[in-house]
């Protein structure tokens, strides 16, 4: 399916409102994230690969904060498992109902249920795969914990917890440097500093990183075995951690 070229912030706005994942941003939204997420594509592929090395039989592949289901059709092309199936999740209704028509193109065996709800209220059982890609962030910080341990209760032993996030950093000069890292990597895919400045304002209390440290040590009390960084670009990170 094509995705329109992201324009939603190169025009001046008087008062930039937040960020919300309405019908305007699911028609550029590929574009949006391959622009403004450094290593986006390298991190779904890997999904695909972690997925049929860690799905096991009889078991069930979640993808919290689907979107339109990148991560959904990675593992789908990839998992050889039998009898897995997989439940997709997002509460943005417009998001749904533009990853139900790219599912239903796809034809690949593996089952995909589309479910529309808050990530932190679906009955998590039976998962061996669990992903979170780019979603955490947007979950209030307070609530974080509490989710985390949810996942965990509803995961196999051996089971795998796949989390990317856009992260902070406690030195302040190296958040300063990995910041405009980051802004010179949007700038090189085209967006202008207008652009740039207008999203981080809209963004500005609805995405909260966090740093790598904050999310090993919630990982590891909510009882993963470990959790290490597999992947890392400028402050855009993905972490697995093992159950
Ligand atoms: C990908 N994983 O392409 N419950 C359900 N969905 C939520 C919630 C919530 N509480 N909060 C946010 N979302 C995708 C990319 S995008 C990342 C994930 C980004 C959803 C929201 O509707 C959106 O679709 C997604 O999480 C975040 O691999 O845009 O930076």
């Amino acid at each position: 399916m094509n995705s329109q070229k992201d324009t939603l912030y190169a025009s001046p706005l008087g008062n930039v409102d937040g960020f919300e994942f309405d019908n305007s941003v699911v028609d550029v939204f590929p574009d949006m994230i391959q622009r403004s997420v450094p290593g986006y594509s390298a991190i779904i592929s890997a999904i695909g690969l972690l997925a049929s090395r860690f799905a096991q039989a009889d078991s069930i592949c979640y993808d919290l904060g689907c979107s339109l289901g990148a991560a959904t059709l990675s593992m789908r092309h990839k998992i050889s498992a039998p009898n897995c199936k997989i439940i997709a999740v997002d509460n943005s209704t417009a998001m749904l109902a533009r990853c139900q028509k790219i599912i239903v193109r796809d034809t690949a065996a593996i089952p995909v249920d589309l479910v529309c709800s808050d990530i932190q209220d679906i009955n998590l059982a039976n998962a061996s795969v669990v992903v979170l890609n780019f979603t955490l962030q947007f979950i209030p910080l307070a609530e974080r914990d509490a989710f985390i341990k949810k996942i965990y209760a509803g995961m196999n032993p051996g089971g795998l917890l796949i989390l990317s996030e856009k992260l902070m950093f406690i030195d302040t000069r190296q958040q300063s440097i990995q910041t405009e890292l980051h802004h010179a990597f949007k700038k090189a895919n085209g967006y202008s500093d207008m652009e740039i400045s207008q999203k981080r304002a809209s963004l500005e209390n609805v995405l909260i990183p966090e740093t790598f440290a904050q999310h090993k040590s919630r990982l590891l009390q909510s009882g993963f075995d470990n959790a290490e960084v597999w992947f890392q670009y400028f402050n855009f990170a993905s972490i697995i951690a093992l159950k």
